[in-house]
């Protein structure tokens, strides 16, 4: 018996969110891999274009939608697109998601609202749209990706981890609510990964350093390194798969074993 078959996402159809580029765009290429066909959307024409011509290089026929998942008219409407002109999702990954790194206090209440609500509200919204169809279809999957502040927190990302800590409780609830109609919902925690999001914090310094939390990270990892976009691709196919169909309300951390590491002293 071929035991990788479990592994297979023939026949599927995941729609990843926000995947033009960066993690989504990894996730949905190592889908694309083991069988899925991939469905992706952007806030934009010209990002969902760029996104296009970017599976397209990678010989992926994948199906693209404008869509701003915070908009639940427009989520709405982008399901019942997807369900006429490729099929019912079987596999949501919620991917789309955003920072801002202002310290707390001088956070305008709009920005940390924007941030939890493309984060947090965004992922309700889109599962609340594709759970019906997968409960008559007889199941379905459900990833969210979280973050290591989904667990801990640090200087000026309150909104982020705040959204994210919610996003692992959501995980656990749509788990709860709705296993029993086969659907697994759980999450994936990416530690740091170098992606555009986090580009800011692995600038080189003026004197052509390297910044001081690009070092700091890396000295935290065991690993010894950032991670990459495409390290999440496995994870992500396993959580898709029916090899992991009683797995339900995890965060499986994609971190190179940062949270298990106290640090490498500095030299
Ligand atoms: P990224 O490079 O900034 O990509 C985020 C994607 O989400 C972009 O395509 C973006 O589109 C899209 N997006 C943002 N708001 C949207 C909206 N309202 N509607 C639809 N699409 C929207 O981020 P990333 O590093 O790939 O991260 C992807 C996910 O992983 C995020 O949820 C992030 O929080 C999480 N994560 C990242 C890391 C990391 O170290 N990079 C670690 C843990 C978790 P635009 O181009 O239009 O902005
Ligand atoms: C930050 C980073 C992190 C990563 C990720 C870690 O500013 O601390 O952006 O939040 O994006 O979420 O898991």
């Amino acid at each position: 018996m071929d035991y990788m078959k479990n592994y297979s996402l023939e026949g599927k159809v995941a729609w990843v969110t926000g995947a033009s580029y960066g993690i989504g765009f990894a996730i949905a290429k190592a889908m694309a891999g083991a069988g899925a066909t991939i469905v992706f959307n952007d806030i934009r024409q010209d990002l969902v274009d760029k996104g296009m011509a970017a599976y397209t290089e990678e010989g992926i026929q994948a199906h693209g939608y404008v869509c701003d998942v915070t908009d639940e008219e427009a989520v709405n409407a982008t399901v019942a697109m997807i369900e006429k002109e490729v099929g019912v999702v079987d596999i949501l990954v919620n991917n789309a998601g955003i920072i801002k790194r202002i310290p707390m206090i001088e956070m305008a209440a709009k920005d940390f609202r924007q941030v939890i609500d493309v984060d947090l509200n965004a992922p309700f919204i889109v599962s609340k749209a594709v759970i019906p169809a997968m409960m008559k279809k007889g199941g379905g999957k459900i990833i969210n990706i979280c973050s290591m502040m989904s667990e801990f927190g640090r200087e000026t990302v309150s909104a982020y981890a705040a959204a994210k800590g919610g996003l692992k409780m959501l995980t656990r609830n749509i788990a709860s609510e709705y296993g029993e109609y086969n659907i697994q919902c759980n999450g994936i925690g990416p530690g740091y990964i170098a992606t555009p999001q986090t580009a800011p914090l692995r600038e080189k310094q003026a004197d052509g350093s390297r910044h001081p939390f690009d070092q700091f990270i890396v000295s935290k990892t065991p690993a010894g390194r950032w991670g990459e976009a495409s390290d999440l691709g496995g994870p992500a196919v396993f959580l898709a798969s029916a090899a992991s169909d009683f797995v339900n309300g995890q965060i499986l951390y994609v971190d190179g074993g940062i949270q298990a590491y106290i640090g490498k002293q500095p030299s």
